[in-house]
């Protein structure tokens, strides 16, 4: 009886996993406080979270990248960040649970999460070298020491028989000369959540310290952006003819208004890019006089402004990545030329133009296209302001007639002139086309997929577009029947959408109503529906209505 007595005080209880995973935690939050501190101090693209989500985005094949977008459109960053937040959870809570049986193991687990980490940092293409592994390091030597410390103070509690377990232990006891173990037990436990707490507050402290440290620094971008005054342009935009924008409920308006605008890029923090420490750096093959310019350098130059619709290869058939601006910016042909560039059809080296960005990303455009004489802009205004940060401040290119991921780089600094043959930019390695004109495409804005509208006059309307070669028809058929010609508003200018209507005498019953464009070439939009990849949809917008 005796020494089961004895067992019973001195065995250590078996590790309990839940407070284990509990002390995970505030090790993982004091990691990540301390993760965004440096990164804050140092690069914000350099914390583990944005580097592994970049990399995660970077590996995504296409398909799964094109489904992701689908489901979460422009939150799909937000998403992936809470994912990767969710799974280092999880972790730090299963390390939580591997420190109470041995502390040197879980050690060893935070610290490699913070080289995984700092890999994915240094790897990144916009890294800045070895430094960009100090926000992971530091996130990860803080954790293993919290989690080091908290899961000391956890297997001193246990070695400690608690009041609870024994279901002894007052208050009176206490006052004895040696405290008991049911008062010592509580002492432990206090000791330990008195741990946890402080490492949980600490984080908070910290967290809060990066954050505003990190507002401040964008602060320099924000006041260069606030600065920027746009002269009026030397070749203003022509006049939107009154008749080109048709005022109809539901419909698409012509101008895509700024906050309205869709958003995509591989970015998970916007680049926020000093202008007045901007530089664009154009050079390579057959650039005779390569150059650097600054944001007044392009300022100062003659401005043109244009009404250009843009548009994402990840477009679906009838799907939101399309708008219309109007851009404020310098002719990109000019600048080419002022470097001695020539377009391969008279005689120059380098037929593909890849413009890169401040995060690394990579576009290439044909050098040709540039330069036939189409309003080819290295834009500085969108829609009468200053870019939006999320639109490319301080410069981003925009060409009338691709789809934006081989044109339209945002945040440009550099442009290189070179070869299709020696060189694939980003999106080309990841199975999309290396050249890509946009599709000559028409959407229904109005009625709404499933829209349940009275029987008699119902108005049918929406957009078409072929930028560059301009919209010439557009025709709508209802169920199987003939099609038949939609009313066009008035051009505003090839390279912009054009919206149409169609009044349709709707009877009761299930409707498909089906919209098709036809360009000036003479072009009309196939019936035959492809993937986005590689060089965008193909196929007919259809929207099925039920008329009451
Ligand atoms: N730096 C950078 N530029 C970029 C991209 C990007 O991911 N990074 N995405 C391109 C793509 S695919 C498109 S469709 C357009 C979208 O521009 P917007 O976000 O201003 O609409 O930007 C292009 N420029
Ligand atoms: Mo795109």
């Amino acid at each position: 009886m005796r020494d089961e007595e004895r067992d019973q005080r001195e065995r250590p209880e078996r590790p309990r996993p839940v407070p284990g995973a509990l002390s995970g935690l505030p090790a993982g939050s004091a990691g990540l406080a301390v993760t965004e501190l440096v990164a804050a101090a140092l690069r914000p693209q350099a914390g583990p979270v944005v580097a592994v989500g970049g990399a995660v985005v970077d590996a995504t094949p296409a398909p799964v990248k094109d489904w992701a977008i689908r489901q979460f459109g422009t939150a799909d960053k937000l998403v992936l960040q809470l994912g990767i937040l969710a799974v280092l959870t999880m972790l730090v809570m299963a390390l939580g649970v591997l420190a109470v049986r041995s502390r040197r193991l879980a050690a060893a687990g935070v610290l490699l999460l913070g080289a995984v980490g700092a890999v994915a940092a240094v790897s990144r293409p916009d890294s800045a070298g070895p430094t960009d592994a100090f926000p992971s390091v530091g996130g990860a030597v803080t954790a293993a020491l919290v989690l080091h410390l908290l899961a000391g103070r956890l297997t001193a509690m246990r070695r400690t028989p608690t009041p609870a377990a024994h279901g002894a232990g007052t208050r009176a006891e206490g006052t004895a000369g040696v405290l008991p173990p049911a008062e010592a037990g509580g002492r432990d436990r206090r000791s330990f959540l008195l741990a946890a707490a402080s490492a949980a507050a600490a984080s908070a402290v910290v967290g809060a310290a990066a954050r505003s440290l990190s507002t401040s620094r964008g602060q320099d971008a924000v006041a260069s952006r606030r600065r920027v005054v746009l002269p009026a342009p030397g070749s203003p935009a022509r006049p939107v003819p009154g008749r080109a924008r048709l005022r109809l409920p539901g419909i698409t308006p012509f101008v895509t208004p700024n906050d309205d605008f869709y958003r995509v890029d591989t970015a998970l923090t916007v680049p926020e890019v000093d202008a007045t420490a901007w530089r664009l750096r154009i050079h390579g093959e057959g650039v005779r006089r390569p150059a650097t310019y600054s944001f007044d350098d392009l300022l100062g130059r003659e401005l043109v402004e244009r009404d250009i619709t843009l548009t994402c290869v990840s477009n679906e058939v009838g799907g939101p990545y399309v708008g219309n601006a109007r851009w404020t910016g310098v002719r990109l042909a000019d600048l080419l030329a002022e470097c001695g560039v020539e377009p391969p059809s008279r005689g120059g080296p380098a037929d593909q133009l890849v413009s890169r960005s401040v995060d690394g990303m990579t576009l290439g455009t044909p050098v040709e296209v540039v330069m036939d004489g189409r309003d080819a802009l290295l834009a500085l205004g969108m829609n009468g302001e200053p870019l939006p940060f999320e639109h490319g401040f301080p410069v981003r290119m925009v060409v009338p007639g691709l789809y934006g991921f081989v044109s339209a780089c945002k945040w440009i600094e550099d442009i290189e002139l070179t070869t299709f043959a020696s060189y694939d930019p980003y999106w080309v390695r990841r199975g999309w086309a290396r050249e890509a004109p946009v599709k000559t495409q028409s959407r229904i804005d109005t009625p709404r997929p499933f829209a349940r509208p009275k029987a008699g006059p119902v108005m049918v309307a929406g957009v078409a577009w072929a930028q560059h070669r301009g919209i010439a028809k557009v025709e709508v058929r209802i169920d199987d029947g003939p099609w038949q010609e939609a009313r066009l508003a008035a051009e505003a200018g090839r390279d912009t959408w054009r919206q149409w209507s169609f009044p349709w005498q709707a009877s009761r019953g299930g409707h498909t109503l089906t919209v098709r464009a036809t360009d000036r070439t003479g072009v009309v939009q196939t019936g035959r529906r492809t993937r986005t990849v590689p060089d965008g949809a193909d196929g007919r917008h259809s929207v099925v209505v039920t008329v009451e």
